[in-house]
C-alpha cells in the first residue's frame, strides 16, 4: 500500500525521505555501472521536454538507468567515455497514453520512443505516481457515494479525519475496469491528525476510482461491523515510559572499518562488488567477486508480491507488487546512524525521479557496515593444542523501504568464508479489517478486539545473474537420497546424493524439497578446482511456502514467479522483471512465464537464477501494533569454488576491552583462545 502512515488526508502518498535537487550534484559517473546522478536525471528530463515527449500533463511513473549491455561493458576501456542512458516511462495523465523512452544523456538524444497501449490485452498500467494517491483520496472524499456510505454508517462526523488508502486493484476482470487506470480506496478512521489509521478500518467500504477520468466508477458498501476503536499508536506517548533495564551496547571500531570504497566500488577482505541503487529494485549489486574471481554479475530483488487469502470483497483482490506497482526504491528510507545501522557506517545516497521527472535525493539510502557474527570456526583439542576460535565477521549492505503500512529491509551479507546471504526483513503494521469481537473468520485471525488480520504472504523474487568463474555456467539439482535396504544398503543406514543437470528453462523450474535437503548447484562449465571438480556455488533455499492461491486464480497468473522456488533462464539484457514491467492491473503471463516460453538451453550458458522466497503470515496478537521483524532469505555458498576454508588466516580476536563476569574475573580483560 502506497501511503505513508503519517500522511494527512491532504497530503497522502509521498516519501518523506525525498529531497528536491535543484542543482546538479556535481558527481560524474566514473564507471558505466554507477547509479544515476541527479544531473543525469535532470538532463534526461530536458531531452524529453525538448523532444516534445514530456508536455504539461505528462508525468514520469518510472525512471531507471538503462544499464550497459555486457558487450558494451566488455568493450569499455577504463578512463574512456561511455554512453549513459536512461529508461523513462512517460504517461499522459490526461489520456492515460504511455510512452517508453530510452534517452542518451551522453549524446543528448532520444534513442527510442515507443508508445504502448495499456488498454489492450494483456494490459498492465505504469507504476502509481505519488500525486495519484492524493488525487484518488480527494476524488473519494468528495464523492456523494462515499459520503452517503459514511453517513449511513453514522460516521458523518468522522469524514474530515478519515483516511482513504488507495491500493492497486489487482486484475478481477470487471468490464468497467479492464484496461483502465484504476485504484481502489479503503477507508480508515483517525481520532486525530497523528492517529494511526490502519487500526480503525471501516470494513466493507470500497470505492473504485478511474484515475484518468478522475471519477468514482463503483462503490461497495456491504457490511456494518463496528470500527475497531483500540489505539494502534506506537509512539512513546502512547506506549508509556521506556524500560530502563537495558544497558548500553557500544560498537566501536577504533581503527576504522576494514572496507575501502572508491566510488561505487567496495572492497572488503576477499570480496569486491559495486553498489548501485535505482527507483524500482532499490539496492543492486554488480560484479561480485571473491579473490577477484567472478561470483555474481548482478544481484537484486526486483519483485515481490503480497497476496491476501481472504474471500471478502474488501480484500480478495489484494495482491500488492511492491516493486512493480509502487517502486521499492522510490519509497526507500533515509537511514539514521545508530538506529538502522551500528558501527562505522558508509552511507550511499540515492537519486530517483519524482512524478515530474525531476531528480530527488534520498540521503543515506544504502547503509554499509561490518558486523561481528559470532563464531566463524572453532575447535578444542584436549591436548597442548588447546582451543582455537576465530570470530565471524560479515559485511552488510542494506536498505529499507516503506510501502504504506509495511516496511521491508533488504540485507545482503558477505562472509569471510566466501558465503553470501540475502535476508529480507518484514516489519511495520499488519493490514487489518474489522469484525464482530469474538467471532471466527476462517481467513483472518482476530489479533486485537474486533481487529481481524487476513492471512497473506510476502513472496520475494531475487534475480541472480550468476557467474561462477565466468559466464559459462551449468545448473545442477542436488538431493540427499535414501537407499532401500538391500544389497546397496545392507545395514539400512546408508544414503547418498543425486545430481540432476537442469539443461533447459523448463527443466529449471523447480520447487524446494526440505525432505531431500535440496540445493541448486551453479557450476563453472570450464573451470575446475584442485581436486578436478567444477568450481561451484550452492543456492541454499530456506523452507518457505510457495503461492497459496489456486493455480486457476488471477494472482497465480500475475505472480507466476511465486509458483516455483527456482527459475533458471538464459541471460537476456531485457529480462529483468519477474512479473513483467507493469504488473499493475496486468492480466498475467508477463515476466518469467514469457521469458521461458522458448525453453532455451541453459547448459553451459550465461545463466540467470530467479529464486522465490518469503513469508506466509497467519497474524498473531504479538504482531500488533507493530510487527517484530520477520525474516526470509537464502544463502549462496561456495562448494568447491575454493580449495580449502578461506578463513584459516583470520587472526585471533583480541578484544582486550571486553569485560567478563565469569572465568576471567569481573572487570578483568579476557582474551580468546588457549
Ligand atoms: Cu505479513
Amino acid at each position: 500500500m502506497p501511503v505513508h502512515a503519517h500522511d494527512t488526508p491532504d497530503q497522502p502518498g509521498h516519501n518523506p525521505a525525498l529531497i528536491p535537487v535543484t542543482i546538479a550534484n556535481g558527481t560524474e559517473p566514473r564507471h558505466p555501472l554507477d547509479p544515476l546522478t541527479a544531473a543525469e536525471i535532470e538532463r534526461a528530463r530536458e531531452i524529453l521536454v525538448d523532444a516534445g515527449l514530456l508536455g504539461e500533463t505528462a508525468r514520469v511513473p518510472m525512471l531507471l538507468p538503462d544499464e550497459p549491455t555486457k558487450d558494451e561493458l566488455a568493450a569499455w576501456v577504463p578512463g574512456t567515455p561511455f554512453d549513459r542512458r536512461v529508461d523513462v516511462t512517460v504517461m499522459d495523465t490526461a489520456t492515460g497514453a504511455v510512452t517508453e523512452a530510452i534517452v542518451s544523456v551522453t549524446r543528448g538524444e532520444v534513442v527510442s520512443a515507443t508508445e504502448i497501449d495499456p488498454s489492450a490485452a494483456p494490459y498492465g498500467q505504469p507504476q502509481y505516481l505519488f500525486e495519484e494517491y492524493e488525487r484518488a483520496a480527494d476524488i473519494v472524499k468528495n464523492s456523494p457515494e462515499w459520503r452517503a456510505a459514511m453517513t449511513r454508517r453514522g460516521l458523518e462526523d468522522r469524514i474530515d479525519l478519515a483516511f482513504c488508502s488507495p491500493l492497486a486493484p489487482g486484475f478481477v476482470g470487471r468490464e468497467n475496469e479492464v484496461g483502465r487506470r484504476v485504484i481502489r480506496s479503503l477507508t480508515f478512521l483517525r481520532d486525530s491528525e497523528d492517529d494511526i489509521p490502519w487500526a480503525h478500518p471501516v470494513e466493507g467500504l470500497i470505492v473504485h476510482v478511474d484515475l484518468v477520468a478522475n471519477t468514482v466508477i463503483g462503490i461497495e458498501d456491504e457490511e456494518d461491523v463496528p470500527v475497531p476503536a483500540g489505539s494502534g499508536k506506537y509512539t512513546p506517548d502512547a506506549v508509556g515510559p521506556a524500560r530502563t533495564t537495558l544497558k548500553p551496547v557500544e560498537i566501536t571500531q577504533p581503527e576504522g572499518p576494514s572496507f575501502a570504497v572508491k566510488g561505487s566500488l567496495v572492497e572488503w577482505e576477499n570480496w569486491s562488488l559495486r553498489v548501485d541503487f535505482n527507483a524500482r529494485e532499490g539496492l543492486v549489486l554488480h560484479d561480485v567477486r571473491f579473490d577477484d574471481r567472478p561470483v555474481l554479475t548482478r544481484a537484486s530483488v526486483p519483485e515481490m508480491v503480497v497476496p491476501y487469502g481472504d474471500t471478502s470483497n474488501t480484500r480478495f483482490w489484494i495482491s500488492y507488487f511492491d516493486a512493480g506497482e509502487y517502486l521499492l526504491g522510490k519509497n526507500a528510507n533515509h537511514l539514521e546512524l545508530g538506529c538502522d545501522c551500528l558501527g562505522v557506517i558508509k552511507y550511499f545516497d540515492g537519486y530517483v525521479a519524482d512524478d515530474h521527472g525531476h531528480a530527488v535525493k534520498i540521503p543515506n539510502v544504502v547503509c554499509m557496515h561490518e558486523e561481528d557474527y559470532g563464531i566463524l570456526w572453532k575447535h578444542t583439542e584436549p591436548s597442548s593444542v588447546g582451543a582455537h576460535v576465530r570470530r565471524s565477521r560479515r559485511l552488510v549492505v542494506s536498505y529499507f523501504s516503506t510501502i504504506g503500512n509495511y516496511d521491508y529491509g533488504f540485507y545482503w551479507y558477505f562472509y569471510l568464508d566466501g558465503s553470501i546471504q540475502l535476508e529480507a526483513k518484514a516489519t511495520g503494521i499488519v493490514f487489518v479489517g474489522g469484525g464482530i469481537p469474538g467471532s471466527t473468520n476462517a481467513h483472518a485471525p482476530e489479533i486485537a478486539p474486533g481487529v481481524f488480520a487476513p492471512v497473506h504472504q510476502h513472496l520475494f523474487s531475487a534475480r541472480l545473474d550468476v557467474a561462477i568463474d565466468g559466464e559459462d555456467n551449468r545448473l545442477v539439482e542436488i538431493d540427499a537420497a535414501r537407499i532401500p535396504m538391500g544389497d546397496a544398503n545392507p545395514f539400512g543406514n546408508a544414503f547418498t546424493w543425486t545430481e540432476t543437470t537442469l539443461r533447459t528453462e523448463s527443466e529449471a523450474q523447480r520447487e524446494a524439497d526440505t525432505s531431500a535437503a535440496r540445493v541448486w548447484e551453479v557450476r563453472s562449465a570450464s573451470k575446475t578446482n584442485y581436486i578436478g571438480k567444477p568450481t561451484a556455488y550452492h543456492l541454499i533455499p530456506q523452507p518457505t511456502a510457495l503461492l497459496m492461491a489456486d493455480p486457476a486464480s488471477s494472482v497465480a497468473a500475475r505472480a507466476a514467479f511465486a509458483t516455483k522456488h527456482l527459475w533458471g533462464t538464459a541471460y537476456d539484457h531485457e529480462e529483468r522483471w519477474p512479473a513483467g514491467r507493469y504488473p499493475n492491473a496486468h492480466q498475467g503471463g508477463a515476466g518469467l512465464p514469457a521469458y521461458t516460453e522458448d525453453d532455451r538451453s541453459i547448459d553451459g550458458e550465461d545463466l540467470v537464477l530467479w529464486h522465490t522466497f518469503g513469508l506466509t503470515h497467519i497474524p498473531r496478537p504479538e504482531d500488533w501494533p507493530i510487527m517484530p521483524v520477520d525474516y526470509a532469505g537464502f544463502w549462496f555458498k561456495p562448494y568447491g569454488f575454493l580449495d580449502v576454508n578461506p578463513a584459516m588466516d583470520v587472526p585471533e580476536s583480541s578484544q582486550a576491552h571486553q569485560i567478563a563476569d565469569g572465568g576471567c574475573g569481573r572487570g578483568t580483560a579476557c582474551t580468546c583462545g588457549h
